[in-house]
């Protein structure tokens, strides 16, 4: 029988369950006759975008109307992960299309499985321009958030008996049902070419190679409002007179298509290794069509709005327009504004200049030196001549300005310039250049804000005091604990009595008050236990291990990096386990038994991170086949760390360790979702821990470690071989040299603990210094877990603590303290 025509906007399950089936019948991306959980999955999609495009094509039609000043947030990453989940429950439909597949005989949760992640990104940057996206639409701010549309996204991990092998994640591959190609909303971008210079002395840059950017637009539904914002993700296509018909007549295929084939490779993957001069052309090729595009974009809608007759007033473009740089990834937007307002526009340097830089700001995410971009001036000068022309003359102007006003900075130049001639190859300073052309420039946490001013930026604040400001990360409460674990927020939104504070965290701080009732704590226990379960099935699904809810489930899950100290973790477990091995079957009952998880992603070239994964494999399957200890202590590996895979972990788990060597780690975003999630948090005075801790109380959370302020000295003291080790870490390290964990080669990690001190060399992340108050710290959490009552408080203390780490909060202050900008709500 032929499924009734559709009811798009029905909340009746009967209706939406027809309208369900309506699209598997005529929206057909399969054979027919076929309704398992995958064609589910791709018609309840279906269904559920016919309602988002209502309220997004209102939205659009209302900025439109009322033309606000926008926000326009550019980054070459976003981490969506899935989206079926999250925009049924923003649209508040959860419960009827739950309803609705039930009444066609499929559940739910099995159906949103199906959806493959959006993984456009490699970790904390990226979700948290994702978790702005969802608190702009939330909070009906005019947002548009502008992205290209990888092919494939971050590499899927495969674990193996070497260790991490890398495999494509082809997200595409059947298709994505969240996007709309917008095939009137096209731009040509152009690279390499040639500078003109016109009688006149206007100058205009010839491309040589032209491609054209395809908007493909991603709904963005705020939680239980209409405003739905977009996000605009650009493809890369050759047009088609750029095909050589006559090349392919005569039988050269290659050759005809290969403007086509070079137009792929753009968006071809997220992060082109770039080992090799070619994958760094690919890469900067990459930030340029962000920005190129993004900025025509955007300035045709200016112009669109503005009064259409083409007489721009162009001191309005500020007024209208603020744009927020992720890092210094799109910085080619500065000088591509500068050209299209004074070489199209035909507008003078004062006037362009001034325009760019009221609307640009900066935010920088990362203090590693190995993370600030530097791009040879060589490679620029070929790629993009009048970009470089308007970088030396931003460079000249600005040194020309300070030796003017501040002539002291003579001596600092060198090292504030935005060119540097010194290295071996002439490199363009992106951070430098963000700096001097931007009106903001922020940090991520307090302390890392705080270093920005105090080292990397302190000779741009003695020049533009009142330029730099922090704004703490946040995470979207929405995602992070009212979709991802409904039990938790049931129970909190029976206690405070309402469901406001889903968008009011403030409100979790009412929590505390019942700290101490038994009656809440068997109702936390028990939905801390379910999420437990759940993750337990999960990892014997993916690992093969079966783990024990009721043992202290103890995670650590990020980027696999020196910095974030795995190592320190694994050093850790190795020592357990050694002084398990030695104890007597009876000691042992006196322990507190732990699961330990770690999971991350190695970039694929990172040989050390890959060996710590290798470790942490090894170490396991000892640990867990020894049946002396493996009622105590088990260690898995979780693979392939993601934002389902974390939706899934984050809600499990009892204890989460944050613990990078203090001063490394800007931010952190996944310590905030634990401790919204009631877990307990293992770390060091770093990031945002700083201020999670100050939140949450220091009796809730468990501290070890040296100050950022002390880490230069340390360092130098290990230099000068004053550093004594604690008996413990040499113990652990010469059980991993014993061969107790099979015969692959730990040297080399052994190694980075010892020898000379150099970046990644002589323990330069101070394993070493910490190991012993981090055993410590251990031993206070083991003391905490035996006593439940006492944990379960602290456990409820820290989500209610949590309040401060919403992004609607971090949101609420970029739009007042950078942006200006208010919210335009859809009636
Ligand atoms: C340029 C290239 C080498 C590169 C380096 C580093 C590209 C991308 C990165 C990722 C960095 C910038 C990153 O993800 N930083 C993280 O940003 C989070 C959000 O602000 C912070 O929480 C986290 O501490 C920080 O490491």
């Amino acid at each position: 029988t032929i499924p009734a025509i559709a009811q798009p906007l029905s909340e009746e399950p009967t209706e939406i369950a027809s309208n369900i089936k309506y699209h598997a019948h005529f929206s057909p991306h399969f054979t027919p006759f076929k309704f398992e959980p995958e064609q589910a999955y791709y018609a309840t999609a279906d269904s559920v975008r016919d309602r988002l495009i209502k309220q997004w094509n209102d939205t659009y039609l209302h900025y439109d109307k009322v033309n606000p000043k926008q926000t326009y947030y550019l980054s070459m990453e976003y981490l969506q992960g899935r989206t079926l989940t999250n925009a049924i429950g923003n649209l508040d439909i959860h419960n009827a299309y739950a309803d609705a597949l039930k009444k066609l005989g499929h559940e739910l949760e099995e159906v949103v499985e199906q959806e493959k992640d959006a993984a456009l990104g490699n970790g904390g940057l990226g979700r948290l321009a994702s978790c702005f996206l969802d608190s702009m639409a939330t909070l009906n701010l005019p947002a548009w958030g502008y992205g290209l549309r990888y092919k494939y996204g971050l590499f899927k991990q495969i674990i193996t008996k070497v260790g991490q092998e890398e495999g494509p994640e082809d997200w595409l591959e059947k298709f994505s049902p969240w996007e709309v190609v917008r095939h009137d909303v096209i731009f040509p971008v152009s690279f390499f070419g040639h500078v003109e210079v016109h009688p006149s002395g206007s100058r205009k840059w010839v491309g040589g190679e032209v491609v054209q950017a395809v908007a493909y637009d991603v709904p963005i539904p705020g939680y239980r409002t209409k405003n739905t914002n977009s996000l605009r993700l650009w493809e890369a296509k050759a047009s088609s007179e750029d095909f050589n018909l006559f090349l392919f007549n005569d039988g050269q295929y290659e050759s005809a298509a290969q403007l086509h084939s070079r137009a792929q490779q753009i968006c071809a993957v997220l992060y082109p290794g770039d080992a090799t001069e070619n994958g760094k052309l690919l890469r900067l090729k990459q930030q340029f069509f962000l920005c190129s595009a993004s900025l025509q974009d955007i300035i045709a809608r200016f112009k669109e709005r503005e009064d259409g007759t083409g007489a721009q007033p162009w001191s309005e473009f500020p007024k209208k327009v603020a744009i927020q740089l992720n890092d210094t990834h799109p910085t080619l937007t500065i000088p591509e504004l500068m050209r299209l307002l004074m070489d199209d526009e035909g507008i003078g340097w004062d006037d362009a200049w001034n325009i760019t830089t009221r609307t640009v700001a900066y935010t920088n995410h990362t203090v590693l030196p190995e993370a600030l971009e530097k791009w040879s001036q060589e490679v620029m000068w070929k790629l993009l001549p009048r970009h470089m022309e308007i970088i030396e003359e931003i460079d000249k102007r600005f040194v020309a300005t300070i030796m003017s006003e501040r002539p002291d900075l003579e001596n600092k130049m060198p090292s504030m310039r935005i060119l540097d001639h010194n290295t071996p190859k002439p490199v363009v300073r992106m951070a430098n250049l963000c700096v001097v052309s931007s009106h903001t420039v922020n940090g991520v946490a307090q302390l890392h804000s705080d270093i920005l001013k105090a080292e990397l930026f302190a000779d741009y604040v003695s020049v533009w005091p009142t330029k730099f400001q922090n704004k703490t990360n946040g995470i979207t409460p929405r995602r992070w604990i009212r979709f991802c674990s409904p039990e938790l927020s049931h129970i909190i939104t029976k206690w405070l009595k309402t469901d406001q504070w889903v968008t009011n965290l403030e409100l979790l701080a009412n929590l505390r008050e019942f700290a101490d009732n038994t009656e809440l704590h068997g109702e936390w226990e028990s939905a801390k236990m379910a999420n437990k379960q759940r993750l337990a099935q999960y990892i014997l699904r993916v690992t093969g291990v079966s783990i024990n809810p009721n043992t202290l489930f103890d995670i650590q899950v990020k980027r696999i990096h020196e910095y974030k100290r795995q190592l320190l973790n694994v050093l850790g477990v190795i020592y357990r386990y050694k002084k398990l091995k030695e104890m007597s079957p009876q000691e042992r009952k006196n322990t507190t038994p732990r699961t330990v998880m770690i999971g991350g992603k190695a970039f694929a070239t990172y040989t050390n991170a890959k060996r710590i994964v290798k470790l942490v494999i090894d170490v396991g399957d000892v640990v867990n086949s020894d049946p002396d200890v493996n009622n105590y202590l088990k260690v898995v590996f979780v693979p392939n760390y993601n934002v389902s895979v974390a939706e899934m972990v984050i809600p499990g788990s009892e204890l989460s360790q944050h613990i990078s060597t203090a001063g490394m780690e800007a931010s952190g975003t996944s310590n905030m979702k634990f401790a919204l999630n009631g877990c307990l948090i293992i770390g060091t005075l770093d990031g945002a821990n700083v201020e999670i801790r100050e939140e949450i109380g220091d009796d809730n959370f468990f501290l070890f470690g040296a100050t950022a302020d002390k880490v230069p000295q340390l360092r130098k003291e290990r230099e000068n071989g004053l550093f004594k080790p604690d008996p413990r870490f040499e113990e652990a390290k010469q059980f991993i040299r014993s061969g107790a964990f099979g015969t692959y080669d730990y040297n080399p990690l052994l190694e980075s603990l010892e020898g000379n001190m150099g970046y990644g060399r002589g323990d330069y992340f101070l394993v070493g210094h910490d190991f012993p108050s981090y055993m410590d710290a251990q031993e206070r959490v083991d003391e905490a877990y035996k006593d439940r009552k006492r944990w379960i408080k602290m456990s409820i203390l820290s989500t209610s603590g949590s309040c401060k780490f919403s992004s609607d909060r971090t949101i609420s202050q970029y739009a007042k303290e950078i942006w200006s900008i208010v919210e335009c709500r859809v009636p």
